[in-house]
């Protein structure tokens, strides 16, 4: 007999992608970990009958001929496959988007890193026209939602999105998704994020707002990463860092942050980890809590603060500077031409101050447009220095009534920096 098992503590991923397999290769038999999260087992309280599962708890595996195994590649956290290891002449197949920590050597192998192993499968189903229930599809929109947090955590990619429309297509049912998703962190997880409510610490850098939370935990928490992103959201913060000790001398730390606050990648780079600027995680050698803390603390003051210049980002002011004598027509036309709402007005080298389409628009109104711009100058407006990093001008730029900021060197032009160019840059394009 064809087996499909996952992790302990099995989650919706976990679950979904068990019956998934269930659909993919006809006759396997969904054999349920004794552990699963409160999620999960009031869905099964209703949906057990429905599905072709067993608990693993009275489950003999003498007749298991072979095996597969979903969202989890490590034989310690399945429950009790051991005795499976070792037999001669035995498949095993994998489904997982975890892409680190394999210890299970499988002859087929679907490893891909996506928001949720149930994506891959359902990919598969698709290709194959595998046919479900409305039932079924609701269980895998609740592996792909609980996974990646609905789509928002940044693990989710568009596979993930994709495979959500084509279950929606499919009769995957919103009300009982969002039913069962309310339930899905379990006590000791809520006891976890209630800790990280009462002991947080808020780090303030140059506005930046950073949550530090160091707490104790029992091993085999399996959300922590959702439980700091759910924290960062919480609490309106940029960035926040959890430093999770287990009982193993293993402290394990999850870093979320915002685009722009933290550079989270090179925190935990650092600390032996990885990650990219939004997300990472490292698991470090430690068992003082106090000490890894201001280890990281150090370490985000040092070199998690991006700090990307003015200069490297800002335009050349060239196609945005007008000398006092030019009309208000032709500032009109070069507007126009590059679609900016301000242009620069200069005497030479010296920075004189903006005219904005608004004096544009009036001399128009009043067939004033043949007037030099000297007249019409704003000279009042927010800028900003080559020097200064992008926080300070995206501050600035929220008091600039033009969405453009001069970038000035001893008063002398030095480039322009646009909304634009600050978008561009916060989206790494
Ligand atoms: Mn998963």
């Amino acid at each position: 007999m064809q087996i499909v098992t996952s992790h302990m503590n099995t989650d919706f991923d976990a679950l979904a992608s068990m019956v998934a397999c269930t659909c993919l290769y006809p006759g396997t038999r969904g054999v349920v970990p004794s552990h699963v999260t409160a999620g999960v087992r009031a869905f099964l309280s209703i949906h057990q009958d429905l599905l072709r599962i067993v608990p693993r708890k009275g489950f003999d595996l003498e007749t298991v001929s072979s095996l597969i195994v979903v969202d989890t590649n490590n034989w310690n956290r399945l429950d009790r496959m051991q005795p499976l290891k070792d037999r001669q002449n035995f498949e095993i197949i994998c489904w997982d988007h975890h892409m680190s920590g394999t210890n299970i050597i499988s002859g087929v192998e679907h490893r891909e890193e996506v928001g949720a192993t149930i994506t891959l499968l359902l990919e598969e189903m698709e290709r194959q026209q595998t046919p479900f229930t409305p039932m079924q599809a609701t269980l895998f929109l609740l592996g792909i939602y609980d996974d990646t947090g609905c789509l928002t955590f940044s693990s989710a990619t568009p596979r993930d999105a994709r495979m959500t429309a084509f279950l929606l297509e499919n009769g995957a049912d919103l009300n009982i998704v969002s039913s069962f998703l309310s339930n899905a962190m379990d006590d000791s997880h809520t006891r976890v994020f209630s800790d990280m409510l009462a002991k947080a610490d808020v780090l303030t850098l140059e506005g930046v707002n950073i949550g530090i939370c160091a707490i104790p935990v029992q091993s085999g928490l399996t959300m922590l990463a959702s439980l700091v992103e759910k924290y960062k959201e919480f609490k309106g913060l940029d960035a926040v860092f959890g430093i999770f000790s287990t009982d193993q001398n293993k402290v394990m730390v999850i870093g979320r942050s915002n685009p722009d606050a933290v550079d989270v990648g090179a925190v935990v780079r650092a600390l032996g980890g990885g990650g990219h600027p939004g997300a990472g995680s490292a698991v470090v050698k430690e068992d003082d809590l106090a000490k890894i803390t201001e280890k990281i603390t150090t370490l985000i003051r040092e070199t998690g603060r991006k700090s990307s210049l003015v200069k490297e980002i800002m335009l050349h002011a060239a196609r945005f500077v007008l000398r006092p004598d030019q009309t208000v027509a032709e500032a009109g036309e070069i507007m126009a031409r590059t679609r900016v709402r301000a242009l620069l007005v200069c005497d030479k080298d010296r920075f004189l101050g903006l005219i904005p389409e608004s004096a544009v628009v009036r001399a128009r109104q009043n067939n004033r447009l043949s007037t030099p711009v000297k007249g019409m100058v704003k000279p009042d407006v927010p800028v900003v220095g080559p020097g200064d990093d992008i926080r300070t001008a995206a501050a600035r730029m929220n008091q600039s009534q033009e969405g453009m900021l001069p970038v000035l060197e001893q008063g002398r032009v030095a480039g322009v920096l646009t909304r634009g160019s600050l978008v561009l840059h916060m989206y790494d394009m």
